[in-house]
């Protein structure tokens, strides 16, 4: 039976070892919760770290931890402490986590964080592969395993591979600061899906790996190498029965029953009718904008006194990454804030601000979420933020407030918050004055939305979803897989090339039989090229046609002692093994004085394009040009030219990264047809190939028994598939060899 393997960094279970004794407690996070179902079905299993380094668990007691986690169905990658400084706290917390979340005056890039950061992310690969079987399933988590789903995928060809990031996918312009980015951006294209919180994440990484790589992405599918991958959506959620269950349990609490905790709050909330709790809480971080939010708390005292002695701001934050210097920094600044606002403004009885540092049992949470009328999340970059989700969870009447920064992926979800920029200190006091004076009708209306759409969008639902769509990824792909023209259909048709008399081959020469050039002048034959044609020219059952949108005068230069036919100019001209060039087709080239000024136009605007004149059409190249723009200015040009091509019988050509204009009677189909009519003897096999739309005419005119392969992953009327010039030549090979 097929499994999934789940990695992440840390596995769901904590371990803590006693006198000897080992102790494992599941862990109740959101992913735990998540992924609960997933890692129970069939033969689950999670991959990851521990928590513990290998020098803190004595030789003789490992066995004994491995046993332990494989009851849990867990498996432990072995870290050292030289691998977590590097790994953990160098490069994922040094390196990307400040990145990705646009702190770049934050980020270091260390060359030996780095390194073992790439020795992990093996370690982590080579546990999966030994766990893994063919047909499975893997789900890679976060911004520690970026490398991780292309070394899976170099170990196993045949499983479905899942990557989810957690954090934001940063802005091209940021993401191509960065020393590794093309090596991360590889790693992550190991997947067949790629999944994000927001579309705004998508499409950085999308746009960045369109940019960076150079790969095509069309909508959210990348052809990439022989593989199609998938980017998507998914916005993380909570356990939602589970916070709003716990909140009603907790109202039904007797006086004896209630926390300290509680009992505090209480004390407060009692003091006056009109008493309110502010909530903050986070781990303490950077991205949270906490600094922020006690500043904006500040000038609300400030801006709007009647408010002091009635509102209390409580504040958790949670140590975190605490030997990270940026995070010991600010653990400084939030105690002089705080300090600093309450030496200011506290009186005998009120403290304006409490403030916990350190993590705090579920209950003590539930305390503070049910008790809070306002909950302050201000972020200035959060990938998703499930502290706001879990409030809106835990209101069971329907009140309270929740004060949310745009900059946090929820807002996209959260609309009926008051949504703030976290940068603008006025701005948060505002939002807390008018959260304060909300009246009951409208917390509950705006609460109403929000619950009913957290509670049909669970975590549970969250994880679903995305397996559901990384097996309809994997589905597709197979199908692609399929037509490509693999190694017994290969046999097969070699075999039925070695029986027949008369073989045609017909060839495309750009994106078929050479690679692209950024000057398609500098695409010329190579020897080797040469030397394979020269081979299946020389075999007595074969014809060799060329067939191609390349000018006559290029093919006759390239090609002109070589007895090849050649079809040019997509077929206007036709030169056979004679040296005797033929006109096809008669075609009047009067319009393109009309349309060169406006391809020039759009050349001008368009940095890194280029008209390329050729003797019967125009062409417009946009392979170094921006991508996104080039995409715009495509569409662009193709309604300006609309008009004018349909009154002048001419038509566009959309082919690889190029658009040409031509006389609407000339086409390869038309033209292959014509050379297979114009031969002595009828044609006992055909196989033709090609890579682009222009090929596609071809493709469909040949009868039903031709071999017909596209090149590369894009929709075509093909019967086959090959994955690039390489994949070509070595086909082409065994024809000439066989
Ligand atoms: P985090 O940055 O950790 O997560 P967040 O999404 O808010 O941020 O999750 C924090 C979690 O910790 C919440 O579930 C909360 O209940 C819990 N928690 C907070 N304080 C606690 C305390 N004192 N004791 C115990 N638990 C506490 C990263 C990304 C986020 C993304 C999540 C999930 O940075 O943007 O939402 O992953 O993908």
């Amino acid at each position: 039976m097929n499994k999934t393997i789940i990695v992440s960094n840390r596995l769901p279970v904590q371990i803590k070892m006693s006198n000897g004794k080992i102790h494992t407690t599941p862990s109740v996070g959101g992913l735990a919760t998540g992924m609960k179902s997933i890692h129970q079905e069939g033969n689950g299993l999670w991959v990851g770290w521990s928590g513990l380094t290998e020098n803190e668990v004595p030789s003789n007691l490992k066995p004994t931890v491995d046993k332990e986690l494989s009851g849990h169905n867990c498996v432990s990658i072995n870290l050292n402490k030289e691998d977590i400084d590097h790994y953990y706290y160098g490069f994922s917390n040094r390196a990307l986590w400040p990145l990705f979340h646009y702190f770049t005056e934050y980020t270091e890039f260390d060359q030996k964080d780095w390194e073992v950061y790439q020795r992990v992310n093996e370690k982590f690969a080579d546990v999966v592969l030994d766990n893994l079987n063919d047909g499975d399933t893997v789900w890679v988590h976060d911004y520690q395993l970026l490398l991780l789903p292309q070394l899976i995928r170099n170990g196993n060809k045949k499983v479905s591979i899942g990557f989810f990031l957690h954090i934001p996918f940063p802005s091209f312009e940021i993401f191509r600061t960065f020393p590794a980015r093309e090596s991360l951006l590889h790693g992550m294209l190991g997947a067949d899906l790629i999944g994000f919180h927001t579309y705004n994440y998508e499409r950085h990484f999308l746009s960045s790996v369109k940019r960076i790589l150079g790969y095509d992405a069309s909508f959210n599918e990348i052809s990439y190498k022989n593989r199609i991958v998938r980017a998507d959506s998914f916005p993380m959620s909570i356990d939602y029965d589970k916070f709003h269950g716990s909140a009603q349990e907790h109202k039904q609490q007797t006086e004896e029953e209630k926390s300290e905790l509680q009992q505090h709050l209480d004390f407060h909330t009692h003091t006056s009718n009109d008493s309110k709790l502010i909530l903050s809480i986070d781990r303490l971080d950077y991205t949270k904008g906490i600094a922020n939010r006690i500043r904006g708390y500040e000038l609300f005292l400030e801006k709007y006194p009647q408010y002091k002695n009635k509102v209390q701001l409580i504040m958790l934050a949670v140590p975190s990454r605490s030997n990270v210097p940026q995070y010991q920094r600010l653990k400084k600044e939030i105690d002089e804030l705080v300090g600093r606002i309450n030496g200011k403004y506290s009186t005998v009885s009120w403290t304006p601000v409490r403030y916990f540092y350190r993590s705090m049992p579920f209950q003590n949470l539930i305390d503070l979420y049910t008790s809070a009328h306002i909950a302050l999340v201000t972020p200035v970059r959060d990938g998703m933020n499930l502290v706001a989700k879990e409030y809106i969870a835990t209101r069971t009447e329907g009140t309270g407030v929740l004060i949310l920064s745009e900059m946090a992926g929820a807002s996209h979800e959260l609309n009926e918050a008051i949504l703030i920029n976290p940068n603008h200190t006025e701005e948060i006091a505002d939002a807390i004055k008018t959260a304060f004076e909300m009246p009951v009708s409208e917390q509950k209306k705006r609460m109403k939305f929000m619950q009913k759409r957290l509670k049909r969008y669970g975590v549970e639902k969250w994880a679903q979803e995305f397996m559901k769509t990384l097996k309809e990824a994997s589905k597709e792909d197979e199908t692609i897989q399929a037509t490509r023209l693999n190694l017994s259909l290969q046999e097969k048709i070699l075999s039925e090339y070695k029986q027949s008399n008369n073989a045609l081959l017909l060839l495309d020469y750009d994106g078929t039989l050479a690679g692209f050039e950024d000057d398609p002048k500098d695409a010329a034959p190579s020897e080797d090229l040469f030397g394979l044609l020269d081979q299946l020219t020389d075999k007595s059952n074969t014809t060799l046609c060329l067939i191609s949108g390349r000018d006559k005068q290029t093919f006759s230069d390239w090609f002109q002692n070589k007895k090849y036919n050649l079809i040019t100019d997509h077929g206007i001209w036709i030169r056979d093994t004679k040296y005797d060039w033929k006109k096809l087709e008669s075609v009047s080239v009067e319009w393109t004085e009309k349309i060169r000024p406006i391809l020039s136009r759009f050349v001008d605007r368009t940095p890194g394009t280029f008209i390329e004149k050729k003797k019967y059409s125009l062409a417009w190249h946009y392979r170094k040009a921006d991508p996104e723009l080039a995409q715009r200015r495509k569409n662009e040009l193709e309604t300006v030219l609309n008009s004018l091509i349909n009154n002048n019988n001419l038509s566009l050509l959309k082919g690889n990264k190029v658009m040409e204009i031509k006389s609407s009677n000339v086409n390869k189909g038309r033209a292959a047809n014509r050379f297979i009519q114009d031969q002595p003897s009828n044609f006992d096999f055909i196989f033709c190939v090609g890579d682009d739309w222009t090929d596609e005419y071809m493709i469909e005119a040949l009868p039903e028994y031709a071999h017909t392969v596209k090149v590369g992953l894009k929709q075509t009327a093909a019967k086959y598939r090959l994955s690039g010039v390489e994949k070509v030549h070595q086909f082409l090979t065994k024809l000439a060899r066989s």
